[in-house]
């Protein structure tokens, strides 16, 4: 009986060690350049809410918009004369072409969420 015990504690501590190992691993990724994304518009933040992308390549991001508040309803990015409205509950997906190379902010329409593109 300890010893069925004793399994099932080490396999609980191998699948947070693997957990955290794989959490830690995404973040990674998110750093990575990309060519498409999914953001989670919720509670006032983007999540992630920097983005890495090649200039010269498409980048296609998904906005999954869980915050029901106007302050959500639109994302703006900066410099790039892009914007689109958000529908709660559901994901918009936002396509841009030909980026030039640059920093670019995106945001809510009263900029309380903020995002940064970061292309190179
Ligand atoms: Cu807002």
């Amino acid at each position: 009986m300890s010893l069925t015990i004793n399994l099932i504690g080490g396999a609980l501590i191998a699948l947070i060690i693997w957990w955290f190992w794989l959490s830690r691993s995404g973040q990674q990724k998110a750093a990575a350049a990309t060519e498409e994304a999914t953001i989670v518009v919720d509670a006032g933040v983007y999540t992630p809410s920097v983005v890495h992308a090649r200039a010269g390549k498409p980048l296609t991001l998904h906005f999954d918009r869980r915050d029901p508040s106007p302050c959500a309803e639109q994302v703006v990015f900066h410099g790039l004369e892009v914007s689109e409205f958000l529908e709660t509950g559901k994901t918009t997906t936002v396509r841009l072409n030909d980026l030039p190379p640059g920093e670019y902010r995106f945001t809510c329409q009263m900029q309380m969420y903020q995002g940064r593109l970061l292309v190179d």
